[in-house]
């Protein structure tokens, strides 16, 4: 029995579904939840939810959920007060920043950033506070080469994103949905709207190395070598410029680069890729001549194709091919979203703009160039262990997990704790704030509000949706915004407790919502602002913190009042009024060439770095390949590394198994059910195993995120899980040589009987 019903989205991955969430009011007076469903009349969502939508509730009850700071004294955890905290900060760290200048720290941002508003806007308060050239973050163990292919051809990281509610087929390599509820392609009710695709007598093809639970419900499924969808890809873009059936229509007078691509990828036939990718010819050129006969096409990648040895170039493949078959910002095929808080189109005239360049900085070890500003995460930890001037000794990480998420987690493990002084914004005590001095743990997401301010930027359809905190903080809590900020402030040399640490706070938050203003109204889009920035900074009212921030973004964003002259805008009031979101219609085509950011104001297909990597692609057609090789999975029931201490979600068998195929476990004398060991180059581990034909011979596959049974980990339920942490065998040096991201998937191992 409830005695409220309170709506908001889901903020724990992509999908973004409608909750609709009971309340009830203790005899205390204080609130709880009785209940979570979907929300049937959430505008994008429809009432889907998976498994883990109603485990908020959970989330927000966790006893291991730390409802105050906590900060080590003689090796355990004690809590203590925020200005306690702070202050215990302040100290630490300001010797060690005089004595070794401010690249002595260095911060890494993991996935729940994405999910989380306050840390959209006060991320950048904190890493400016800092001052620092060493920033990471788990982009480059995702999504990195999609953002680089993306930004070197469109200038900006506009992501086009399939088209799946009106496409008539659909290629997708290296994700699986299913599971994962879509990445980079913000759709609730995946599943469903795959369901669709095929009602209307649409065609799904799936490649991926493992016939995931995605394949399974596709028209067809090709069991791709791990590591070879850039050898597929250019496989069936020559095929098309071959044939002369490549058809890129009006977007030829907006693309540079066309005349050559033909040349660069004339190696790459059906007949020259199909030993390397296991496939045949013949399946390959069907693919290709189902994207051009299909009125609507639409080809997808992710993570198999991120995460991998030729992640950019495979992500760049999968525009080519989308451009070639003329399925690029057109309807059905994969379109470039007008998110709320995003980028609009400059009126009529082709977008120009300074265009994408990286490795302005290279890393102090190893030289690994700068990209979107940060360095790779696989040189965090030589930047750790490696003495001289410029060494990391202090470390903050706001909602990451790299002790489990990044790879070589035995070396990453060594290297956290060697360091001086190490701070984490996490709710949790688990692999990696194990080795931290201080913790400040953030509310649980329904104490916090929430818009998906990045995530929306991918959707396959134009929506808003704003939802308020539903439950207030308790008096130990602060919220996620305000942590930020006074830590920043404490790396600016502020106050670090007391009413001057506070204002010092409100100084930097007044400092942002001012910074934010006057750089939307000055022409953030090559736009011309209807409102001046103290305009905005008025419209903003009372609102303080990411609210203020949120209400700035969205009024100069593509459907602000800011802009829009005269009409009704959106501003964060008008979210407010529409709790279950408001509709803006689904994907516009032609967004091109007005989004382009460019400086040729076209799209530029090629440049010298490609060009390297696609002689490097050719190389690679005639390379052996390893005996036997790991990728990764994910489960409905996991979210990375941090949800295996909600039991609801981990009862049942073990998920955390090797994939190994009958054939080899058989050659390899590896009974079903049985512990084998798994070495790579960096690490080993003993798992249990799982003999089933999901995997193609040669392939195994561990899921990721397991693994907290660790010393010193506070996870009650998840450390009595039988599960291992894959990223033991994960190896830093194997990295996409453009973007750096770490190619978790395809890496080289062997297999043998463990015994016990
Ligand atoms: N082998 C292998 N490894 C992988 C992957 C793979 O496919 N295979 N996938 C990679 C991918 S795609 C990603 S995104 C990374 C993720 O890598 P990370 O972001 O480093 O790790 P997560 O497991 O997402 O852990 C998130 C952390 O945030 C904390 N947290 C949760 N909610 C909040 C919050 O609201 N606020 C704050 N401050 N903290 C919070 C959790 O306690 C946890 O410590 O892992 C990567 N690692
Ligand atoms: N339930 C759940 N949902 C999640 C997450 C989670 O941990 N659990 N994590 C979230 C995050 S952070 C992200 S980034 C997204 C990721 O979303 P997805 O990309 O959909 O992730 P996965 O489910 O790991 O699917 C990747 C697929 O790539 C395949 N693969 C591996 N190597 C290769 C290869 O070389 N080539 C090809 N073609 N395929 C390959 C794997 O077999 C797997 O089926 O999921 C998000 N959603
Ligand atoms: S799919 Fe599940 S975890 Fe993802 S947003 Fe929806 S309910 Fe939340
Ligand atoms: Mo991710």
């Amino acid at each position: 029995m409830s005695d409220r019903t309170a709506f908001r989205t889901c903020p724990l991955c992509e999908a973004g579904c409608g909750l609709e969430i009971g309340l009830k009011t203790e005899s205390d007076g204080r609130e709880t939840v009785t209940r979570i469903r979907g929300d049937q009349l959430d505008v994008f969502s429809h009432g889907f939810i998976c498994p883990k939508g109603s485990t908020l509730k959970h989330l927000h009850e966790d006893p291991d959920w730390l409802r105050q700071p906590h900060v080590k004294v003689d090796g355990s955890f004690v809590p203590v007060s925020w200005d306690e905290a702070f202050e215990t900060i302040a100290q630490a760290i300001r010797p060690i920043l005089d004595a070794h200048g401010r690249d002595a720290a260095a911060v890494y941002l993991g996935n729940p950033n994405a999910h989380s508003l306050a840390p959209m806007f006060y991320n950048r308060t904190l890493i400016k506070a800092m001052g620092t050239r060493n920033r990471f973050s788990a982009s480059t163990v995702d999504q990195r080469p999609k953002e680089v292919s993306a930004a070197m051809m469109f200038g900006s990281v506009a992501v086009p994103v399939p088209d799946l509610d009106r496409t008539d087929y659909l290629l997708m390599l290296g994700a699986n949905p299913l599971a994962s509820n879509g990445s980079l392609c913000t759709a609730p009710d995946f599943p469903g709207r795959l369901r669709r695709i095929q009602e209307r007598g649409g065609t799904i093809v799936v490649v991926d190395p493992r016939r995931s639970e995605t394949a399974e419900v596709a028209d067809r499924h090709l069991a791709i070598r791990p590591a070879t969808d850039a050898h597929f890809l250019a496989a069936i873009a020559n095929t098309l410029l071959e044939d002369g059936t490549a058809a890129p229509g009006p977007l030829t007078a907006v693309t540079s680069g066309l005349d050559e691509l033909g040349e660069l990828l004339a190696p790459f036939t059906p007949e020259s890729v199909a030993a390397s990718t296991g496939l045949t010819a013949e399946e390959i050129r069907d693919v290709a001549g189902e994207l051009i006969a299909a009125p609507t096409a639409a080809v997808y990648g992710r993570i198999g194709t991120t995460c991998q040895d030729f992640g950019t170039v495979s992500s760049w493949l999968v525009d080519v091919v989308n451009l070639l078959t003329g399925n690029l910002d057109r309807v059905g095929g994969a379109m470039f979203p007008t998110g709320a808080a995003g980028q609009p189109s400059t009126k009529g005239e082709p977008g120009r703009g300074r265009g994408f360049r990286m490795g302005r900085v290279a890393s102090r070890v190893s030289g690994a160039p700068e990209c979107f500003g940060e360095f790779p995460v696989s040189v965090l930890p030589e930047e750790i262990e490696t003495p001289g001037q410029g060494q990391v000794r202090i470390l903050v990480t706001v909602a990451g997990n790299p002790a489990n998420s990044n790879p070589n987690s035995n070396r990453m493990n060594a290297a956290l704790e060697s360091l001086d002084f190490m701070v984490c914004v996490d709710p949790y005590i688990n692999e990696t704030t194990r080795h931290a001095d201080v913790i400040l743990p953030p509310p649980s997401p329904l104490q916090k509000p929430h818009y998906d301010l990045a995530l929306l930027n991918f959707a396959v359809r134009n929506v808003a949706n704003y939802s308020p905190p539903v439950l207030p903080l308790e008096t130990t809590q602060l919220g996620e915004g305000r942590i930020l900020l006074r830590l920043a402030a404490v790396f600016n040399g502020a106050p670090a407790s007391g009413p001057e640490a506070e204002s010092a706070a409100d100084l930097l938050d007044e400092q942002a919502a001012q910074g934010l203003a006057g750089a939307a109204v000055s022409d953030r889009f090559g736009n011309v602002a209807e409102r001046s920035p103290s305009e905005l900074m008025e419209a903003a009212g009372d609102r303080r913190g990411a609210e203020r921030m949120l209400d700035i973004t969205l009024r100069t964003g593509p459907y602000g009042d800011g802009f829009i002259s005269g009409a009704e805008g959106i501003s964060l009031a008008t979210l407010e009024r529409h709790p279950h979101g408001v509709d803006l219609g689904p994907l516009e085509e032609h967004r091109l060439p007005g989004i382009l950011r460019t400086p040729s104001a076209t799209i530029e297909l090629l440049n010298d770095m490609l060009r390297s990597e696609l002689a490097r692609l050719s190389g690679s057609l005639a390379d052996a390949p390893p005996q036997m090789v790991l990728i990764g999975r994910r489960h409905i029931r996991s979210n990375n590394s941090w949800m295996h201490n909600i039991g609801v979600l981990t009862k049942g068998r073990n998920r955390c198994t090797l994939q190994i195929h009958p054939d080899d476990a058989e050659r390899l004398g590896i009974a079903d059910g049985a512990p084998a060991r798994v070495t790579s180059r960096v690490g080993e581990l003993v798992v249990d195993t799982e003999c089933t034909d999901v995997v193609r011979p040669g392939v195994v596959s561990i899921p990721h995120g397991f693994g907290q049974n660790a010393p010193g980990v506070r996870l009650r339920v998840a450390a009595e899980y039988r599960g291992v942490n894959t990223n033991v065998l994960t190896d830093e040096r194997d990295v996409d040589p453009i973007s750096g991201n770490v190619a978790l998937n395809g890496v080289a191992v062997t297999v043998t009987p463990a015994t016990p």
